[in-house]
């Protein structure tokens, strides 16, 4: 298998407090904000204080872009068994 020349690493700006586990979990979401481009989501389980958040980027004719257009914070713990 060949390295795609033209793969361009990126950094995602989110939550960078030590111990939010910032990137933990990353997916794609579809295209979020219905503008013809995919956007992904990416998990902190442990920002918040260890109440976790989920941060949304959206998608653009140039790839992603690096700074996120928002958070969902959990505020209310269950448990589903
Ligand atoms: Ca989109």
């Amino acid at each position: 298998m060949q390295a795609n020349p033209n793969f361009k690493p990126i950094e995602l700006y989110g939550d960078h407090l030590q111990g939010g586990r910032f990137g933990t979990a990353i997916a794609g979401a579809g295209d979020l904000n219905k503008d013809g481009f995919n956007d992904i989501i990416v998990g902190a389980p442990m920002s918040e204080n260890d109440r976790g958040a989920v941060f949304v980027y959206h998608g653009s004719a140039n790839g992603i872009d690096v700074m996120f257009k928002q958070v969902c914070s959990c505020h209310i713990w269950r448990n589903f068994v």
